[in-house]
């Protein structure tokens, strides 16, 4: 019989990810679904077929509720994975997993002994570049030294237009915190040390938010990482990865699956959002999550991946009261 999944948050993420189940994520049903805006809940659970179940603990707890996407506000985030793991309920939540590397550790603790009771792993959390083609292309590279030893690493994100009241720190953790975990991943090596500069910025930041701003790390095995994170860039959304091996480079390709020549020019599209970019690698990981619950094994990130992830974006924020100078990350 199929698992049934809800899903708490039905805005933008939470919709993406309720129409992938809903379309067939193979073993899986969408049951139910809840959010803060109960018009919003109204026309998505018509649009599905679904119960609207306006109290998201009501949905946890709901005996044809199988497993649980988390994609509510991030301030929400904890207090559903708790229940969830309480309960010994798979839960995919969305970044962040939580505020404070406190309240991150309490909840990784909590999934380590659910997970051990279950025999399986019972919190998975929504870093989908890991399903990316691109990137998992690029890993392969890395991993077999196709090309050699990596050396360096080359990282742009660019967002059209940052969320209203964005802040450095925000930035950091909401955005560049998708890098610290993709590299991490990428190179199958830990980040040990950051820093911080930013230059001239550009005149659509809200106060208090530098932009663009240029991160650095530093991996344990010595390989020096570049990330500018560029979240007003206004043209579309762009994430870009080079890879500089001692045998030559490798990069994720732009993209638009086709280039356009008109008018004496070429031309290629770049999605609106994230979405829109990573739609595949959204798919491709919902569909390994419920894959993971009939007893495949598990790809997606786990609890310890958000808190490594948090440490390094704690550390960044950090380093930004003293621009160009190194910070530990804690182990
Ligand atoms: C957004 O919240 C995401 O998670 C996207 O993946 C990221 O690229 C974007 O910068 C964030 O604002």
């Amino acid at each position: 019989m199929a698992l049934g999944i809800g899903v708490i948050g039905v805005g933008s993420m939470g919709s993406k990810h309720a129409q992938t189940i809903f379309d067939g994520a193979a073993g899986a049903s969408l049951v139910a679904l809840s959010d803060v805006d109960p018009e919003r809940l109204r026309d998505m659970a018509c649009r599905f077929g679904t119960d609207a179940i306006s109290d998201p603990h009501e949905l946890i707890e709901a005996a044809d509720v199988d497993a649980v996407i988390v994609a509510s506000h991030d301030d929400s985030h904890a207090e559903f994975v708790r229940h969830c793991l309480v309960l010994g309920k798979p839960v995919l939540c969305e970044k962040p997993l939580a505020r404070t590397l406190g309240e991150t550790a309490e909840l990784v603790s909590l999934a380590n002994q659910a997970s051990h009771s279950a025999g399986r792993q019972l919190l998975s959390i929504g870093f989908m570049r890991r399903f990316d083609n691109g990137y998992r292309a690029l890993r392969e590279l890395t991993l077999a030294r196709t090309r050699g030893r990596a050396l360096m690493v080359h990282c742009r994100h660019r967002n059209v237009r940052a969320y209203p009241n964005s802040t450095t720190e925000s930035a950091i953790v909401n955005s560049a915190i998708h890098e610290f975990d993709i590299v991490a991943w990428l190179l199958n090596d830990d980040i040990v040390e950051v820093s911080w500069n930013a230059g001239a910025s550009t005149s659509a930041a809200e106060k208090g938010l530098a932009d663009p701003m240029l991160i650095l790390m530093r991996m344990n095995s010595g390989v020096l990482v570049t990330l500018e994170l560029f979240i007003n860039a206004g043209f579309g959304y762009s994430t870009e990865c080079e890879i500089v091996f001692e045998e030559g480079t490798a990069e994720l390709s732009e993209t638009s699956p086709i280039f356009h020549r008109s008018d004496r020019s070429l031309s290629s599209r770049y999605p609106a959002d994230w979405i829109e970019r990573y739609s595949t690698a959204y798919r491709a990981e919902a569909e390994a999550w419920v894959n993971s619950l009939s007893g495949g094994a598990s790809a997606t990130a786990t609890g310890s991946d958000a808190m490594k992830a948090l440490k390094v974006a704690i550390a960044v924020q950090d380093a930004v009261s003293t621009p160009g100078k190194w910070v530990a990350v804690p182990s």
